[in-house]
């Protein structure tokens, strides 16, 4: 054979490689894109058929998705669209900067907004659609929370907000009034629609919106429409777990509805996201993979004609070899280090540039700095079908504050400018302001009948209104009718029950309402068999848009797994985070669709505040309504599950989310007067307050509901069962809450037979809201010294009760403790401070004690601390209880 040297090897090899691609060039001529498509398959299926191994890659070349030959025109004036853009700029860095002026580290955002402009103000001019007249009609914007300056700036420009607010930008209690720091529409009720802030949020409960709109839509609870999900996020914010978690359900779902916008400014906070990698390709594969369509817009228009000339790929090449850490370098070095460094490593690539100067060089623009590039990449998004779009846009973090932070990897927290910058900042985006009005900073907005201002009205109303915008858009429910929750107040006639069952009872009876059946949203991760639901699945139906595409297993059984495109429960299989995003979506859907869903979301409740409780956090500050369920629950009341699911802890977390109101209901009839007080003060009185309920999986006989307990059982507290024996000398008063309070009354009945002691017991439906009542007499009576003081609830229930306090729960100490101060003496609590074990009811109770012997005991120990009776008695009586004063501290072991 003749020697082939590796000269000739490599010109053979580049030979090859020419014929391929002239055939390819061909084809692409004489059949199009599809046919080459179609070959190229056909090519790859055989070599592996042969036995060539082709690496997996979701990745396409670093290039634009949508080449130039491609694009649309893009409609409306650049120029118009330019400078209100630059005025936007503008006033976005003006008020922070102003504000760190007025007051020194009040924080607040340039360089976000400041690479972000662009994607921002093509859907402000082009897409973003507002809900104008139609209550449900309308785009659902997920703004990046860091971006908010932006928003404000354009909220300014087009007449919706005034200097002062802008003056008062993070000063909210400021006369006249002020803006938040972020998206909050517990703060601005009118203008934000969902918080974003807490990074992933955004992208989890966009994801969730936007399946929940097609349920609305299947369901026949609104008019089908191409209404979008649109969300803006950071390419540093997909680390977050939240961000990303949840991608396959659109793809699986089919979701075009939905579009995320990722500004890949290769930045987050401290430094580069990737700066030894491409967090663009990183995405895109994670993406694709998940089966989204990705739309990659990395470079602007003056890159075209160079793509166009790179024949050989070597352009492209090269873009895809760069790491992210030196982009970085590229966008803060001169026109003459890109040249040498990026273009510089082959004679052909600088040939390439030979006729641009280093300025054009250094000006030649990132794919998310060009509307036309980025008005393509929307058109597309929306003209899409059959999956979800996401957008990997790149920028320059902080683009356009030059040396105050351009690029740099200071620039996330830059808040302040000096005279230089600002002068500088103002001449690149031609702002009218002058020289001598630089140091002030002032706002600018042109006037009223200025061609930006009119531009911008006229595209706002073309495309339905200001955007964001937020507004109670549902009218309220008429009345629920009483009938629904009366059975549940005669109790059981001594057929046990849980607080479970009582709930599911309740929840099937309001699904079959003829009123408000239809509103109902049931959501459950999971779970629905471990709380009885199974019964649902048949009588509702479980949602899924496609329908049912398979034969059940259990077909042949009254309850079978049952799915349906007009299902009504949204089963989100093992995902708190999901389900959680749906509560938000059906329980604000009041608000962002016209539609009063109430949502029911049912879980394992030490996977509630525990877990998400970030994203009940965002539903409290979203305004969201509904109930939350947590079952299961009881540090002791779980048997067997051990220490990861026992929970003893939401309700002291629940404490701290000011609008849940949260309760511990023990019985039937408490369940059923706290559902419906909610349903009516959340969809009838339409407050934005939601509602937490534990339940439970312990059975007993449910009694029926005492006299005039209704009262009570919202605000927290009534007398269950009086002493029989009220002139007993010895008297206690003994609290208990949910699955704890039968062992309440069992102490009760112990006190009483062997010891004497007339005990009254109190069910605490809500420490909770005790708390708040006290908390609130207290302020009050702090700040009205010369008025007759109010009384706290608890106070007014308990002032003349005589005897000692014992409360019990199957929660943290620190719950009963937090009214201790309103009682006449002092509270003994009972609780589960610790780790939960994996034992029985029983053994548990005992560990964490909290069983009726306990109460016995502290109740008996308490009127010995008062001496009214002899320690001895108390000693006795640890004994014949049988516990063991030596015991370790659950609280510690
Ligand atoms: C859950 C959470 N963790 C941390 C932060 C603090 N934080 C705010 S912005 C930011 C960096 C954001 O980077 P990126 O997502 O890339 O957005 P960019 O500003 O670059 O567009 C960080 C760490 C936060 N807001 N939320
Ligand atoms: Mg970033």
């Amino acid at each position: 054979m003749r020697h082939i040297s590796p000269k000739d090897a490599a010109e053979l090899d580049a030979l090859e490689t020419r014929e391929w691609l002239d055939s390819l060039d061909y084809v692409l001529q004489s059949g199009g894109p599809s046919k080459v498509a179609r070959l190229l398959r056909h090519l790859t299926d055989y070599a592996r058929e042969n036995g060539v191994k082709l690496p997996f890659t979701a990745n396409t070349p670093y290039i634009n998705t949508i080449s130039a030959d491609e694009q649309a025109l893009m409609p409306g004036s650049p120029d118009v669209e330019r400078r209100i853009k630059s005025l936007v700029r503008w006033n976005a860095a003006a008020m922070v900067v102003r504000a760190n002026k007025a007051e020194e580290g009040i924080g607040g955002h340039i360089s976000t907004y400041a690479s972000a402009a662009t994607l921002y103000e093509v859907g402000f001019n082009h897409f973003f659609r507002g809900r104008g007249d139609e209550v449900d009609a309308g785009d659902v914007i997920f703004f990046q929370g860091h971006a908010a300056p932006g928003i404000y700036a354009r909220a300014y420009l087009e007449g919706r907000i005034d200097e002062t607010h802008l003056e008062n930008f993070r000063r909210e209690l400021k006369a006249g009034g002020g803006l938040s720091s972020y998206p909050h529409p517990w703060l601005m009720p009118d203008f934000w629609e969902y918080p974003t802030v807490s990074m992933g949020l955004g992208p989890i409960m966009a994801i969730y919106q936007a399946r929940f709109m097609r349920y609305l839509e299947d369901r026949g609870l609104k008019p089908k429409s191409d209404a979008k999900v649109w969300a803006f996020l950071g390419d540093g914010e997909t680390d977050e777990p939240e961000a990303l978690g949840a991608i396959t359900l659109p793809a699986r779902e089919r979701l075009d509805n939905l579009i995320f916008v990722i500004n890949c400014n290769l930045q987050r906070l401290d430094g580069p996201v990737r700066g030894n990698g491409q967090i663009v390709q990183e995405l895109e594969a994670a993406f694709r993979g998940a089966g989204w369509n990705v739309i990659k817009v990395l470079w602007g228009r003056e890159w075209d004609p160079l793509l166009a000339k790179d024949r050989d790929g070597l352009l492209v090449k090269r873009m895809g070899e760069i790491v992210d850490g030196q982009y970085q370098k590229y966008a803060v070095e001169s026109g003459a280090y890109v040249r040498e460094h990026f273009w510089g490593v082959d004679p052909r690539l600088l040939e390439m540039v030979k006729h641009l100067s280093d300025d054009q060089l250094k000006k030649m623009t990132l794919g998310g700095h060009d509307p036309i590039k980025v008005y393509n990449a929307y058109k597309a998004a929306i003209e899409h079908r059959g999956a979800p779009t996401v957008i990997l846009a790149r920028t320059i973090k902080g683009y356009g504050l030059g040396e105050a932070g351009e690029g740099k990897n200071i620039t996330h927290q830059q808040k302040k400018m000096n005279e230089d910058e600002l002068r500088a900042f103002r001449t690149r985006f031609g702002i009218p302001v002058s020289d001598t009005e630089i140091g002030h900073t002032p706002f600018y907005r042109p006037a009223d009948d200025s061609i930006e201002t009119r531009y911008m009205r006229e595209r706002r109303r073309a495309l339905g209104g200001y955007v964001p915008s937020r507004a109670r858009r549902s009218p309220a429910l008429p009345t629920v009718s009483d009938e629904l929750f009366e059975e549940f107040e005669k109790g059981t006639d001594g057929r046990k029950a849980s607080t479970t069952m009582v709930f599911v009872r309740l929840l099937s009876k309001l699904l079959r309402d003829k009123d408000i059946g239809q509103l109902v949203v049931p959501i459950v991760p999971d779970e629905a068999r471990t709380f009885g639901m199974e019964a649902l699945f048949r009588q509702v139906g479980i949602y899924a848009h496609q329908g049912q595409m398979y034969e059940p297993v259990d077909m042949d059984t009254l309850l079978y797994y049952k799915e349906a495109s007009d299902g009504q429960i949204l089963e989100e299989g093992i995902t708190e985070a999901g389900s959680m995003s749906s509560f938000i979506a059906a329980g604000t859907a009041y608000a962002t669709h016209g539609v009063n869903t109430i949502p029911f979301f049912i879980y394992y409740s030490m996977f509630g505040f525990q877990r998400i409780g970030d994203l009940i956090w965002a539903a409290a500050d979203s305004r969201a309504r509904g109930f939350m369920l947590g079952g299961t629950a009881g540090r002791t009341t779980l048997a067997g599950e051990g220490l990861q699911h026992q929970d003893g802890n939401s309700h002291v977390f629940a404490l701290a989310y000011p609008n849940c109101i949260a309760y511990d209901p023990a019985f039937a009839y408490e369940i059923a007067v706290i559902i419906r007080d909610g349903i009516r003060r959340m969809y009838i009185d339409q407050e934005s307050v939601f509602y937490y309920l534990t339940v439970m999986n312990e059975q007993y006989a449910m009694p029926p509901m005492p006299e005039g307990a209704r009262e009570g059982i919202l605000k927290g507290l009534y007398r269950f069962r009086a002493s029989s024996t009220p002139d007993a000398p010895l008297r206690a008063q003994l609290f208990g809450s949910g699955a704890i309070l039968p062992e309440v009354i069992k102490a009760q009945e112990v006190l009483q037979s062997t010891y004497g002691v007339g005990a009254d017991v109190w069910s605490v439906t809500s420490y909770g809201e005790l708390y708040r009542d006290g908390q609130a007499a207290e302020r009050w009576n702090m700040l009205h010294p010369g008025e007759a003081p109010r009384v706290p609830y608890v106070t007014t229930c308990l002032k003349d009760a005589p005897g000692v306090f014992v409360a019990a729960s199957d929660y943290l100490k620190a719950l009963p403790n937090a009214i201790d101060r309103w009682l006449p003496r002092p509270l003994v609590a009972l609780g589960t401070d610790g780790f939960g074990r994996s034992e029985g009811r029983a053994s548990l109770r005992d560990f964490f004690e909290v069983d009726h012997r306990y109460v016995v005991v502290a109740a008996l120990a308490a009127l010995a601390r008062d001496g009214k009776l002899d320690r001895s008695v108390v000693e006795q009586a640890i004994k014949d209880q049988g516990i063991n004063p030596e015991k370790a501290n659950p609280a510690v072991s």
